[in-house]
């Protein structure tokens, strides 16, 4: 594509003066080969509204089951049934066990999410969150999909407002991001069309927004999807910004392609993640913040995405079992420590965040409590495989 530096200057100008960029801006900013320009915008915007701050959180995942109904071409956890090797259900005192073993850790908020298990009972999604919250009452419960909350809905004969209020009486927190994928139906038909379609996953955000919960929103690209369709699905998700204020924060997935049916895709590469990351901090003016899952981009781009519109890099996460399944080859965990250590060395600085953005610490240069960071090693980051499209 050329480089037309007046179509460019033109969506600067937009941006600066917080004029909403359309469909066609988008695209535009996604061919636009100067990386570093749409980068320095996006830097721009994140700048204003979050100078140096970069937020993490201290977090571990549980997926209390992988045995799921829907057959998505770009999962590998999933499981079609619980007969299936390598199938697995946990049971509710195994759940609780994995928080005992945790409560010496500074851990202040659980990532919940399961497949779609069609011989479960709606208790027990109510007493995986109840157990949880005996033991540790103060903890932050992010828990499953909107794509799971729709089920609960259709299989247990509720609305999704009814199944969203039980679980809040249960204990729920807030709702993850996960399952919008790519909203428009020709991708979702080809990809996952055996759950929730994507005004069904709008709907149960609508819904858990007006009861009052915070909730987050992702994008899963890389896959058979258009730039065209990556940004109409920026659009509708800003658009339901625009209605309830609810979203806090914008997760652009990376496809990974091990172990699914996928698997003949490349990957994205660290050009796209970048470009990604940029382009929905520019579209996205009304969601907060941008988060990089480190999981899945690795630690390296997730640091240079510090300057690519990124403000948040999850947290130090533990268990993660969706992308490591699927070939992710980045570390289990990382600690507080090295959360920071990478924060600092990329100019910016930390703040550890609970789930819903109330800050618990800023680095001020001193120690973490309980913690030693000596700064003057370099944070090494970790090997992370960025594999390159086959050229016809
Ligand atoms: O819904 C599954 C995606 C999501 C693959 O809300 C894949 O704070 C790439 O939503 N390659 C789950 N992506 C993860 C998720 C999430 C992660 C971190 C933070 C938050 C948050 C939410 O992962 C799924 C799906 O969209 N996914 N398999 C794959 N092979």
């Amino acid at each position: 594509m050329i480089r037309d530096t007046r179509r460019f200057a033109n969506i600067a100008d937009k941006v600066r003066h917080e004029v909403p960029l359309d469909q066609d801006d988008g695209v535009f900013l996604y061919h636009y080969p100067d990386l570093l320009a749409v980068g320095a915008l996006a830097n721009d915007r994140r700048e204003r509204l979050h100078g140096d701050s970069t937020f993490f959180n201290v977090n571990f995942h549980i997926n209390p089951t992988n045995v799921c109904e829907a057959d998505c071409k770009f999962c590998s956890f999933a499981r079609l049934t619980p007969e299936s090797p390598a199938a697995y259900t946990m049971s509710i005192d195994q759940i609780r066990q994995k928080l005992q073993d945790r409560l010496d850790q500074p851990v202040t908020e659980i990532h919940i999410v399961n497949g779609l298990h069609g011989g479960l009972p709606f208790e027990y999604y109510k007493d995986c969150l109840r157990v949880l919250k005996q033991l540790r009452p103060d903890v932050h419960l992010k828990a499953y999909t909107a794509v799971e909350i729709h089920y609960f809905a259709e299989k247990y004969g509720m609305s999704h407002e009814q199944v969203l209020r039980e679980l809040i009486d249960a204990g729920l927190g807030s709702l993850p991001g996960g399952g919008a994928e790519i909203f428009a139906e020709r991708v979702r038909h080809k990809m996952c069309k055996d759950k929730a379609s994507a005004e069904q996953w709008l709907a149960v955000h609508r819904t858990a927004h007006r009861l009052g919960l915070r909730s987050n929103c992702t994008m899963l690209y890389g896959t058979i999807e258009t730039l065209e369709e990556r940004v109409d699905h920026m659009l509708r998700l800003r658009a339901l910004q625009a209605e309830t204020g609810g979203f806090q924060t914008f997760i652009p997935l990376a496809f990974h392609h091990e172990g699914n049916d996928f698997a003949r895709l490349p990957e994205p590469t660290g050009v796209d993640n970048l470009r990604t990351y940029a382009v929905g901090r520019l579209m996205l003016h009304n969601i907060p913040h941008i988060k990089a899952y480190w999981i899945m981009i690795g630690v390296k781009i997730a640091q240079v995405s510090l300057s690519f519109g990124v403000d948040d890099l999850d947290g130090t996460v533990q268990e993660e079992k969706i992308y490591h399944m699927a070939g992710a080859e980045t570390p289990q965990a990382m600690t507080r420590a090295d959360l920071v250590r990478l924060i600092r060395e990329a100019g910016r600085t930390a703040v550890e965040r609970d789930t819903l953005y109330n800050t618990r610490w800023t680095d001020d240069g001193a120690a973490l409590p309980g913690i030693r960071i000596d700064a003057s090693v370099p944070f090494s980051g970790h090997h992370t495989r960025v594999q390159l499209p086959v050229l016809s």
